[in-house]
């Protein structure tokens, strides 16, 4: 893979990734609806909405490989996850299919999964179980990976990120955690791992209390170097109250927005 595009390149995963991937490839071409305007030899930096096809399709000629990063990071009014997460993820995955772009890597979310119960170890292959709007732009991208991948022989990963931070901030985080350093890593392993077709990641660290099964690492050769365990000391202990959606499931407070439902009768 020689030329690498990021999307939501100004935003804070896009800004570390851009510090570890910068004079690796021969080509970081960074975008987002943000300027950019402090690029380097290597880098081109394109301004552009992602719900804007035209411009999608433009800045995506030329290039190997997609990191799409772009849209709303967190819980939205569902016209913004509409455009941004929903309409956007699919004018990458349908531009990079008109451009024969090889491989994209989806940033996904740990979201997809947030009703499940903390104390269930969650892989690959259980049901999708999202726990907002937000999570649910994220199954959809997911699934838009997946058609890419079956119909069109694209390569992709998705990338259930975690809580990306500099370092764990509270203890919900002691399992989710995931350091800039080990997300860059697993990027640049999905870039310049050999072919794969459809391949589902935890962004997570070896967390000692993590309660994501990874197969997929293995397979890509992520290893990851840091462990939220050496900031436990930091960190008040866990509170266990199991009538608070934010506490109970794996999604956290994402969990806990907007919640009108029994959390009795969710298994
Ligand atoms: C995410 O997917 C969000 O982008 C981020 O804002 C965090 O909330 C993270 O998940 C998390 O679960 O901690």
């Amino acid at each position: 893979m020689k030329s690498i595009l990021i999307t939501g390149a100004a935003g804070g995963i896009g800004r570390a990734l851009r510090a570890g991937l910068t004079g690796v490839y021969p080509l970081l071409r960074l975008t987002d609806i943000r300027p950019i305007t402090d690029h380097t030899a290597g880098e081109e930096c394109v301004t552009a909405d992602l719900i804007d096809f035209a411009a999608v399709k433009a800045f995506m000629s030329g290039i190997d490989c997609a990191v799409h990063l772009g849209g709303v990071p967190k819980e939205g009014p569902w016209d913004a996850i509409l455009n941004h997460n929903i309409a956007g993820a699919y004018n990458v995955f349908e531009a990079a299919r008109q451009c024969g772009v090889e491989r994209v890597i989806f940033a996904s979310s740990n979201h997809v999964i947030g009703y499940y119960r903390v104390g269930k170890t969650v892989g690959i292959d259980d049901p999708q179980r999202p726990d907002s709007r937000y999570g649910v732009s994220k199954v959809f991208g997911e699934a838009l990976g997946r058609l890419y991948v079956d119909k069109h022989g694209m390569s992709v990963a998705c990338l259930r990120i975690g809580s990306f931070r500099e370092r764990p901030q509270n203890a919900r985080q002691l399992a989710t955690w995931v350091s800039p350093r080990d997300l860059t890593q697993l990027v640049r392993r999905c870039i310049d791992a050999p072919h794969y077709r459809f391949l589902v990641l935890y962004g997570v660290l070896n967390n000692t209390r993590s309660r994501w099964r990874n197969p997929h690492a293995a397979l890509v050769g992520y290893a990851p170097l840091d462990n939220a365990e050496d900031y436990a000391a930091e960190l008040p202990a866990s509170a266990s109250h199991s009538g608070d959606p934010a506490i109970a499931f794996h999604g956290g407070e994402f969990c806990a927005l907007e919640f009108s439902g029994d959390i009795g009768s969710i298994d």
